[in-house]
């Protein structure tokens, strides 16, 4: 077996240019539209809206002025920008804007007194597309936002403000996104999966989003949630400021100050288009071991190193740039918000050299906690704090994709496909000649699981009672009978009277679930949940307790949405029975992607392994040595992985539970929570909602001819 870090240097790619000083965007500033009107003066049908200013907003430029200025005499700014001349003017008219609300608020000089945030609207006025991107050194047709890519387009803003996002299809196919870990409390029409919250944006439609933050802060991300769009690169960061951040004033946490601030997207990347690829994994005459399609390469922040010489048939194209750069001041400590958006790939993230406090995970602050590296699932987001405490020099960021199996279910990889990206963390801007950049690549990398995990805000979960809900999610992936399709099959039961009820099994869901297709696409405007597929109801007021339980060799980043779960419990067992059903943890971590454990395994299937705890990330990092895997549930023994989640479902809506590698969702891995259905039908529906299904049913006439 190799040494996952050997292996790290031997595939690693060097950067071989440093393109800092010859851009005309500086690496460092993402680009994003939007504008700022406070929300008193907003109305949504207000016809001054169409005509309001859109200026480039250029992200982690208005974060100094949104919140506490360090007190600490050692805080250094470490954020330079670039805004383009012509825009210039407008932006003048922005700084005003934000100046006059700057001024009017309380002063934020003392440390006693909480800064009381006065909340604004932010308008985003977004067109997707389809055109030719290189983001690897291969150019491919690529969804994009306002003619750029769309890890650019970022949504910053501060808790407790309103978003109002006028998303414009400019494809030929349907679209929606979704803002992965909002909560959409009172507005669950805005959440965005296609066919549960919402009919689809048909083409030259447009939808707007307009929901507030809510009373949550910290670090998510927003993607397509139609189809695979997901895959073709419609996602980009979504940040939510806290107005009162504890880690920027120095007195209130001298341990985990920071700075300055960016975020890493981490992403896999493919080459060819979803539909190509999906059409053959679910193909079960081609796949019939249900192989996911592996990716080419991996981003962060849409920057990515695909191996070119490795394979003479793809035609490679100079990027303009080699890898995201981002620039620190020595001695200081930059927070890195660093999500995975990926669609199949766990990535393991280090920065050479350097350690990394996590303060946050899924918008859940969590007391400081030190490791080397970070696995990260699909989905999850990490807070980091990286101190510029080295030598003077560039030091590599490495995003490795675990790969082989079981990671990728086959130990053959795509010619030339490179499973780490890099990113660069520049000192002072030092030119590469007289800084090299570094290689220290991790040896034993120390892994972070969520039981190390506390939240510094303590939060404890209520009991689950008799009059509460516990639903058993069970899945395993197989072409049955005559299936021609490879499909996952999710079947759920409550637990009634100590039995467990199976409620469904065997469903295929290829999009999500059918709530608003019910509803008005296919039954006009009346609404029959019950027809909905893969749903549990759940009475507002009642404790939900999700056990999965995961018979697959491979791990499955569960993702909730409308909320947040407590992560009760997680490891291996080998009967339901046998799964603990008291936990003493009073604070567990609240997150709202968590990533079920496959089963420890040898040739013969799952082991007993560490029954009593999780034992999770136990195969190599490059699995490319370990034996082709028996399918779990066929092996020598029962063993499987599992977690218990518990929500408290006060929050009416349709809310999706899904695994979020992409093909999965595809394959069917998706169920429903139905929250409060009569305290839905009392929330006033937005006329766009309707507009947009029956453009759909109109689009679909027409496409059908
Ligand atoms: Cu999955």
């Amino acid at each position: 077996m190799e040494i996952p870090g050997s292996t790290v240097h031997s595939a690693d790619p060097i950067p071989d240019a440093f393109p800092v000083e010859e851009s005309n965007r500086d690496p460092n500033v993402f680009l994003s539209i939007g504008t700022l009107i406070p929300d008193d003066e907003l109305i949504s049908e207000k016809p001054f809206l169409k005509d309001i200013i859109i200026t480039e907003r250029t992200s982690f430029l208005d974060i100094d002025k949104e919140k506490h200025i360090p007190s600490s005499p050692t805080a250094k700014k470490g954020i330079c920008f670039r805004v383009g001349i012509a825009f210039l003017a407008l932006a003048l008219v922005a700084a005003i804007i934000t100046l006059s609300l700057f001024l009017t608020r309380p002063s934020t000089s003392t440390n006693t007194t909480k800064y009381v945030y006065q909340p604004k609207t932010i308008v985003y006025y977004w067109t997707v597309s389809n055109f030719i991107q290189n983001l690897d050194g291969v150019p491919r047709f690529t969804l994009g936002v306002n003619g750029r890519p769309s890890f650019e387009s970022v949504i910053e803003v501060t808790r407790g403000d309103r978003i109002i996002l006028h998303l414009t299809n400019n494809l030929t196919v349907p679209t929606a996104i979704h803002f992965h870990g909002l909560y959409q409390r009172g507005t669950p029409f805005m959440d965005g999966p296609s066919g549960v919250t919402q009919c689809p944006i048909a083409p030259n439609q447009t939808y707007t989003y307009n929901f507030t933050t809510g009373d949550i802060d910290g670090t998510f991300f927003w993607h397509g949630h139609y189809k695979q769009h997901y895959v073709d690169g419609f996602k980009g960061p979504m940040i939510i400021h806290d107005p009162n951040d504890n880690h920027v004033d120095f007195d209130a946490s001298p341990s985990a100050t920071y700075s300055s601030e960016a975020m890493l997207l981490l992403s896999d990347w493919y080459h060819e288009q979803s539909e190509v690829l999906l059409e053959r994994y679910l193909d079960g005459a081609i796949n019939p071991d249900g192989i996911e399609p592996i990716w080419d390469s991996g981003l962060i922040n849409g920057i990515g190193q695909f191996e070119c010489t490795k394979n003479p048939n793809v035609t490679c194209v100079q990027q303009e740039k080699q890898a995201y750069v981002q620039t620190i001041g020595v001695g200081e400590t930059i927070r890195l918000r660093v999500c995975n958006a990926a669609s199949f790939a766990a990535f393991l993230f280090s920065i050479d050299g350097h350690s990394l406090t996590v303060i946050e995970v899924d918008s859940v602050d969590v007391i400081p906690y030190t490791v080397d590296s970070l696995v990260i699932n699909i989905a999850q987001r990490y807070s980091v704090l990286v101190t510029a405490n080295q030598p003077i020099g560039n030091y590599l960021m490495r995003a490795v994709m675990y790969h082989g199996d079981p990671w990728t279910a086959t130990n053959i990889m795509p010619v030339g496909m490179n499973p780490t990206v890099t990113a660069i963390l520049n000192y002072n801007k030092v030119l590469p000649a007289k800084a090299p950049i570094t290689i220290q690549p991790l040896q034993n990398p120390s892994i972070l699981i969520d039981t190390n995990l506390v939240p510094s805000e303590p939060k404890q979960p209520p009991p689950i009672g008799a009059n509460d809900v516990t639903v058993l999610f069970e899945f395993e992936f197989t072409t049955k009978g005559n299936d021609t399709y490879q499909k996952a099959y999710p079947s759920v039961s409550t637990l009634k009277d100590g039995k467990w009820d199976l409620h469904f099994t065997n469903s295929y869901t290829p999009l999500m679930g059918d709530f608003l297709l019910n509803q008005a696409w296919e039954h006009g405007s009346q609404w029959i949940p019950e027809a909905a597929s893969n749903t549990i109801f759940v009475k507002t007021g009642q404790v939900v307790d999700i056990v999965v339980r995961n018979d697959d060799a491979g791990e499955h980043p569960m993702h909730l949405h409308g909320q947040s779960f407590w992560v009760m419990d997680m490891g291996v067992a080998n009967s339901l029975a046998s799964i603990p059903r008291t936990y003493p943890n009073k604070n567990p971590v609240r997150r709202d992607v968590v990533s079920i454990t496959a089963c420890p395994y040898d040739d013969n299937g799952c082991l007993p392994g560490n029954a009593t705890g999780f034992s999770g990330w136990t195969a190599p990092l490059n699995g490319t040595n370990v034996n082709a895997l028996p399918e779990a549930t066929g092996g020598a023994s029962n063993w499987f992985g599992y977690a218990v989640l518990r929500f408290v479902a006060d929050n009416p809506g349709i809310w999706l539970f899904h695994c979020h590698i992409e093909w999965h969702i595809a394959a069917g891995l998706v169920m429903n929570f139905a929250v409060g259905v009569p305290e839905i039908q009392q929330l006033s529906r937005p006329g766009v909602a309707n507009q947009t299904c029956s453009s759909l049913n109109q689009w679909s006439l027409k496409t059908r001819k």
